[in-house]
Formats: C-alpha cells, structure tokens, sequence
C-alpha cells in the first residue's frame, strides 16, 4: 500500500515525508499550492477542515497533524525501517516527552520566526520586529535547555535517534539555511553536533530534494 501525503514542499509535511523515508514505506505525493489557497478549496476541507497540510492517505485511512501521523507511522511500520520510538516503556516516555517540547516549547518561537523573517512578505503581513526578538529570545532559552539535554545524551530522548529529533528537522532547517540565524546552533556545542547528526542522515537529505514552496 502506497501512502498518499497532501503538501509536500511545506515544513510540516516534511516531518511526514522523513519518517516514511526512515520507515521504509513507500509515498507518493499530492501537491497542494497554499499560495493558491488549494488548502480552503471545498474538496481539500472535507478531507482536513481545518484547511492545512499535511494530511495522509493510508488506503481509506484519512489522518491530519503532522505529529499524531508520524506516531501512526512510527507504530504502525514498527517492524521495518529505523526504530524511532525506543525499545523500552521507559525510552518511549522519554520520545513523547521529547516531542511533546518540541510541540509546546520549540515549535512556537521557531514559526513565529519563521513566519514573521521568512514569510511575512509572501502571506502579505507586516513583520513585527517585536515578535521576533522575543521569539528568538524564548528560543535561546530553550536551545539553552537542549544544550544541557544533549551535554549528557547523544540525542534528545537517550542515545538513539527517534521521533522526538526527527520532529525538529523542518524548521531547524529553516533557520540554519533562510533565516541567518545558524548562530543560534552553532553557538551551541551540543546542539551543534546534533543537529550536523540529525540534518545529515540520507532520509534528510532526500527530502531536501522534494524542494520548497518559494
Ligand atoms: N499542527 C499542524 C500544523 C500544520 C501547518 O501549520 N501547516 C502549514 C504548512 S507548514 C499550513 O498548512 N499552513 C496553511 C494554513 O494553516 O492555513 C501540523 O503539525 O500538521
């Protein structure tokens, strides 16, 4: 069975496509122009209305959020491909605490970020310097916290990767390459090294090749 993803040239989709690389699964893609607002068109609404991608189609199985997808894949191609959970109860709480930081702590300064440096002009709103100091100063802090983490283990959740890395990968990758802000990892040993780990795994790198929007 093949899995259908909606919106691969998109940040959030990316988190998708990377886990099925690193799941072995085989995808193929549906283009959804944002630009064009094919994500508010009537047919896209009745599939996710909530109008934004990505969403999968896994045979007549429909899902939306990028995170609740990757831990569908995660679980359900358990037996193929690269373990992203954990081996253990213990390993898998510290996956989900790992992503549930990335989700609440790291993601909302990062597209605040991203949003305001990098698409206002695009999506037609002003960017608000107020808001970017302030992102990137919640972000400091919690890149401050990741250095501490990763000080003391290779990756986030224990010295394996699992989904709790790849989650970052996306909007990690927008600020080192668009934003002029790699400093901000770099400028972190730890994180430094980390993310040279994680941003160099071939599934990665082939999903850089998916290109973006604009
Ligand atoms: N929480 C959602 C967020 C998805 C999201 O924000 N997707 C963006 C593209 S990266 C989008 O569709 N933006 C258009 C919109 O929401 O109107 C997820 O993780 O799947």
């Amino acid at each position: 069975m093949v899995v259908k993803v909606y919106g691969p040239l998109y940040a959030s989709p990316k988190r998708v496509l990377v886990c099925l690389v690193e799941k072995e699964v085989d995808f193929e893609t549906v283009p959804i122009d944002l630009l064009k607002g094919e994500h508010k068109h009537p047919d896209f609404l009745k599939l996710q209305p909530f109008g934004s991608v990505p969403l999968i189609q896994d045979g007549d199985y429909t899902l939306y959020e990028s995170r609740a997808i990757i831990r569908y894949c995660a679980e359900k191609y358990k037996s193929q491909g690269t373990n992203l959970l954990g081996n253990t109860i213990e390993e898998r709480g510290l996956v989900e605490q790992w992503l549930e930081v990335e989700a609440q702590n790291f993601h909302p300064p990062i597209n605040n970020l991203v949003l305001h440096i990098l698409f206002a002009s695009v999506l037609g709103f002003p960017s608000d310097p107020m808001i970017i100091q302030e992102s990137q100063e919640k972000l400091g802090k919690v890149l401050d916290i990741y250095e501490e983490r990763l000080s003391k283990s290779k990756y986030l959740a224990g010295d394996f990767f699992s989904l709790a890395d790849l989650s970052h990968l996306p909007f990690t990758h927008y600020l080192v390459a668009n934003m002029g802000k790699e400093y901000m990892i770099r400028d972190r040993k730890h994180v430094s090294a980390w993310w040279d780990d994680i941003s160099n795994r071939p599934s990665w790198k082939r999903v850089l090749q998916f290109g973006a929007p604009f």
